[in-house]
């Protein structure tokens, strides 16, 4: 009975094939809203070292990077149908159930000497697994280690999972997240940059899928019922039921599959709601407190940098652009004490300018360096002083998307908002930029003022704000999901990853 495996384990072992699928598929979603992997943070088009896209972009049009975007069926991704808000509330979701049933098992394999059958004790195990290899190759059976269960290559192949594959995703994935960027970039840094770290997350992907169809493989070649009795009943008997167990279990997490799938295309807005509250509370408690510590050097700005959304197409807007903003106005209100209407000059003139030079990342994968300059937003909450019950900070931008985006994801809802909590405003480099790269502020990045919100992904930073409101509830603005990506696109509120 010692080499019996113990129940625990074969629960974990169960539940991990759940929780890896759903990553597997909540993570093709999310590549396949930029489906190019680059090295350089630039990601300049052209410099993708792989993509999974036919689409090529327009050299005489401004496009944007929503255009660019794959639409993927639910076979391979979840949801599938360009859903990127819903896949990374599945991804984020599954992960933490991931993330503790990992550290559990570690705990339980160290506890228990389980961990002797899975971490190599003497080199001798790698000539070994090599000579295993070549076995195979022959179409031949290895023979198993002296006392285990397993042969050298097998065992070495699951102790590179346990102990490279799965820490390696966990930091690769942790590395794109900009909070966790914008407080240690050394740590990006060390994988490469952010590119190189959503390159490599995305070849941690490619290893899962590649042990998953060899384990496959492995168990039928020595002997599907067999090997499932070891993993339903922990030693090898029963092997009749064990084989017809063994497909139930399997047809049970592809229904979990299939409901997750119907459940995500046909209620998005219940998902976003449910998984969302839940990934909420630990990006709160976890990411929140990052603060940006970035410092780039001025060698390592984008030469171009990327762009999302459209700009204003309005003559209104078109006007002011060739007055160069002389007469747009910036007013701000709401829960505060000295509500007030600025202009372009009296933000200038408020207090002195602070400059950042952060890396950028948008929601759908890519990222730009670039050097931002503007009015502190703490400076302009200082001014207006918010009442005791202003709780969130929303943007009202000029843009219209119904009119400016008609292709954007979604149907209602024109104006581009979005809604910050207030408590944001004091953090270090959060900017209302009205300057990129010693320069104003170009239209499509945002002219003449966007904010810019280090610790969040790109789609918080609304561009051509035109409003500031400080309120005290968010629910009566548009659909009532904290902004206009929230709203139309179920992305999260609060976006630290
Ligand atoms: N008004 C408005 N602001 C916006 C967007 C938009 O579509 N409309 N896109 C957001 C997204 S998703 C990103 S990634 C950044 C992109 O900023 P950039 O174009 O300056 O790189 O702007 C954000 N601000
Ligand atoms: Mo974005």
């Amino acid at each position: 009975m010692h080499n019996d495996f113990p129940a625990w384990l074969r629960i974990e072992h169960w539940l991990n094939v759940l929780f890896v699928t759903l990553l597997i598929r909540s993570g093709i979603e999310i590549l396949g809203t930029h489906p190019k992997l680059y090295w350089r943070d630039h990601s300049r088009l052209g410099t993708e070292w792989a993509r999974f896209t036919r689409k090529t972009m327009p050299k005489d049009k401004l496009y944007d990077t929503l255009d660019e975007e794959e639409d993927y069926s639910p076979i391979v991704s979840l949801p599938g149908h360009k859903k990127i808000g819903i896949g990374r509330h599945w991804h984020f979701f599954t992960v933490v159930g991931w993330l503790l049933l990992g550290i559990s098992y570690v705990i339980l394999l160290f506890a228990t000497g389980q961990w002797r059958r899975y971490l190599p004790t003497s080199w001798d195990i790698f000539p070994a697994a090599w000579h295993d290899l070549v076995t195979y190759d022959r179409f031949q059976l290895p023979p198993m280690m002296p006392g285990q269960p397993f042969d050298a290559l097998q065992k070495l192949t699951y102790a590179g999972v346990i102990f490279v594959l799965a820490p390696f995703q966990i930091l690769t994935g942790l590395a794109q997240a900009p909070a966790l960027e914008a407080r240690f970039p050394w740590f990006v840094q060390m994988w490469g940059g952010r590119q190189a770290a959503r390159s490599l997350h995305y070849l941690g992907l490619l290893a899962f899928v590649v042990f998953t169809a060899g384990h496959l493989m492995m168990i039928t070649f020595w002997g599907w019922p067999r090997l499932n009795a070891l993993m339903i009943f922990g030693s090898a008997r029963d092997l009749t039921l064990a084989f017809w167990l063994s497909l139930a279990i399997i047809a049970a997490i592809v229904a979990v599959h299939v409901a997750v799938t119907v459940w995500s295309l046909r209620s998005p807005r219940s998902v976003q709601r449910r998984l969302g509250a839940f990934n909420g509370v630990v990006k709160r408690l976890l990411l929140r407190p990052c603060r940006s510590r970035q410092d780039y050097p001025v060698s390592a700005i984008s030469p171009q940098h990327r762009v999302n959304g459209k700009p204003p197409d309005c003559d209104a807007y078109k006007i002011m652009a060739v007055h160069d903003f002389a007469n747009w106005e910036l007013r701000v209100g709401g829960l505060v004490e000295n509500p007030v209407t600025l202009t372009l000059a009296d933000i200038r003139a408020l207090r002195g300018k602070q400059t950042q030079c952060v890396l950028h990342n948008c929601v759908q994968g890519w990222s730009s360096v670039g050097k931002w300059g503007g009015l502190p937003l703490r400076d302009l909450v200082e001014l207006v002083r918010p009442l005791p019950e202003a709780r969130y900070i929303c943007f009202l931008t000029m843009q219209e998307n119904r009119r400016d985006e008609p292709s954007a994801p979604g149907v209602g809802g024109g104006q581009f908002y979005e809604v910050i909590d207030l408590e944001l405003a004091y953090y270090p480099q959060v900017l209302l930029a009205y300057e990129m790269n010693g320069e104003p502020l170009p239209i499509k990045h945002g002219a003449p003022l966007r904010l810019r919100l280090e610790t969040q992904v790109g789609f918080k930073m609304a561009k051509w704000i035109e409003q500031i409101e400080f309120v005290a509830d968010y629910s009566k603005i548009g659909m009532g999901m904290g902004g206009w990506r929230e709203d139309n696109a179920y992305f999260d509120k609060d976006v630290e990853i």
